[in-house]
């Protein structure tokens, strides 16, 4: 955020004036503005209160044409902005990192339409993920990814992030699903690249850049979405593997023993677990996990209950008498289903109850999968760092070999710090991996891009964003390592 040219020749950004308040007054209305100290404060904090901005309006749009007007005042003005959704990402991303204006997506949530026949819904990006299921849900089809925070995060947010979550193995990153964008550019330009065909191979595939720039390039206000059918046999499982060699084999078993009705299959290990169990009342025990066990979970989604049971009945067998597995419990019905998926999706949320907390989202080669938790917890010991002050534990998207790392302190601990970063990312280099695997970069990576990408790529990067927005103004501080405006 440094050496940008303003229209007057000076530079830097512009902090928002009461006269720059008005002019958003007049484009989104009283309604559209929060400009009270208390009311600011969820706006300027993420969900694991890590990071927080010094915001002092944000705007709500309700349509397009009031963001193309609240951006092009911004650029006009060199004003920074921070597009924001749900405000559930992980990395920072939609926190001011000082006085930005914070442009919030949460009142272009109209479903604009669904085309049954095609499956393609088209809505606006402040659209929440649960309530595009639920609309979904009645029409037989659902929204090809599922994550945790569905029930705050929106379709926009999911889209600028690329968010995976428990449905990649099945239909894939997000951006398989994406078919069309609107989106507005720093200057107040809207770009429409709203098409709904599956196919579309004429030149640039430019929606494609707007997804997973994490709001570097352009503010998203339409989504068009292929939605799959909804499957009408679902089945889970909770399988415990006495160790991760095991844990292989079984996950090298349920592809080939469950094949095409293989939906997720999700990793634990057993502090994960018990983190999770211990912090978060409601949930069932499905089973005893002892130290250095892991938990895994399975689910098939098909056509055909009768069918997809069979198969799931036909794998335990095999991975009991192999020894593979030595506990577990299959979901009876879809109540038991989602107690087990309770337990899953609640570590994240015991990882942020109480004390601090230092994630890693990484991608590494699945047969080294758990390897980087061990490699954690030894460099914890050789820095005779307790277990009751930095306990570290794993569980993740085993079938994309997305590992998440989650290390818990009873308050932040500049020392675990230190003994994390940069240790982590440089070891998921050398393993092949990538530094994120899905949360993207943020505030939190963007000094490590570096050890990602080339010289060449991360140029070529700087060049796009001057090409998008050439005064820097959206999302200043975020996924570039440097602020491609000053050079
Ligand atoms: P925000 O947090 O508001 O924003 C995220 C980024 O996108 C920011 O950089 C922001 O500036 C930008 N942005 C938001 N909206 C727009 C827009 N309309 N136009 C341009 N830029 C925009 N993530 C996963 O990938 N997989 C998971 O399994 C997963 N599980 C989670 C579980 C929990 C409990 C929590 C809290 C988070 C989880 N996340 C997961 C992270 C997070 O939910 C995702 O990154 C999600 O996609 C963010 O959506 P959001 O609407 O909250 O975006
Ligand atoms: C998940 O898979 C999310 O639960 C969150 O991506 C992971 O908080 C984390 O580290
Ligand atoms: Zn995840």
């Amino acid at each position: 955020a440094r050496n940008l040219p303003r229209e007057d020749g000076a530079f830097g950004f512009t902090s928002a004036t009461a006269e720059d308040i008005d002019v958003f007054r007049s484009i989104v209305g009283e309604e559209g503005l929060v400009t009270d100290a208390e009311d600011l404060v969820p706006y300027n904090t993420d969900w694991m209160k890590k990071w927080s901005g010094s915001s002092r309006v944000v705007v709500l749009p309700k349509t397009t044409v009031q963001v193309s007007r609240v951006l092009a005042h911004c650029h006009a003005r060199a004003i920074a902005v921070v597009p924001q959704g749900g405000n559930t990402g992980l990395v920072g991303g939609s926190i001011p990192t000082r006085d930005e204006v914070i442009l919030s997506t949460s009142r272009l949530n109209e479903i604009v339409a669904f085309d049954a026949a095609g499956g393609v819904l088209t809505c606006g990006a402040g659209c929440v993920l649960e309530a595009l299921d639920a609309y979904l849900t009645p029409r037989g089809h659902c929204v090809p990814l599922d994550l945790g925070a569905k029930g705050t995060c929106q379709i926009g947010g999911n889209v600028s992030t690329n968010a995976g979550g428990v449905r990649v193995m099945r239909y894939g990153a997000l951006r398989a699903s994406v078919l069309g964008l609107e989106v507005v550019l720093a200057d107040g330009t809207v770009l429409d690249l709203l098409r709904t065909n599956r196919k579309d191979n004429t030149g640039y595939d430019l929606k494609q850049l707007f997804i997973g720039a994490e709001g570097t390039l352009g503010v998203v206000t339409k989504v068009a979405i292929a939605t799959p059918p909804r499957p009408t046999a679902v089945s889970v499982a909770i399988l415990k593997c006495p160790n991760f060699d095991v844990v292989l084999q079984l996950f090298a078993l349920a592809k080939t023993a469950l094949g095409e009705i293989l939906s997720a299959v999700e990793l634990m290990d057993s502090l994960a677990v018990e983190t999770a169990m211990a912090r978060c009342p409601g949930l069932k025990r499905p089973m005893e996990l002892e130290d250095g066990a892991f938990a895994v979970l399975l689910e098939t989604s098909g056509s055909c209950e009768e069918h997809d049971k069979a198969k799931m009945g036909a794998l335990l067998d095999r991975a009991f008498a192999a020894e593979i597995v030595d506990d577990g419990v299959i979901a009876q019905d879809m109540s038991q289903a989602a107690d087990l998926w309770a337990i899953r999706e609640h570590v994240p949320v015991a990882a942020a109850t109480g004390g601090y907390q230092y994630k890693y989202d990484v991608s590494v080669p699945i047969p080294r999968f758990y390897e980087l938790v061990r490699a954690v917890r030894r460099r914890f010991q050789e820095l005779s760092l307790a277990e009751d002050r930095a306990a570290a534990f794993g569980y993740g998207h085993l079938g994309d070999g997305n590992l998440h790392l989650n290390v818990v302190c009873a308050r932040k601990d500049d020392e675990v710090l230190r003994a994390l970063e940069p240790f982590v990312f440089d070891w998921v280099v050398a393993a092949g991996g990538s530094i994120s695997a899905e949360h993207g970069v943020g505030q939190h990576k963007r000094a490590f891009l570096g050890l990602q990408k080339g010289p060449e790529a991360l140029a070529l990067m700087a060049a796009i964003k001057r090409a998008f927005d050439p005064r820097g103004i959206l999302n200043p501080g975020k996924v570039l390592p440097d602020d491609p405006v000053s050079q």
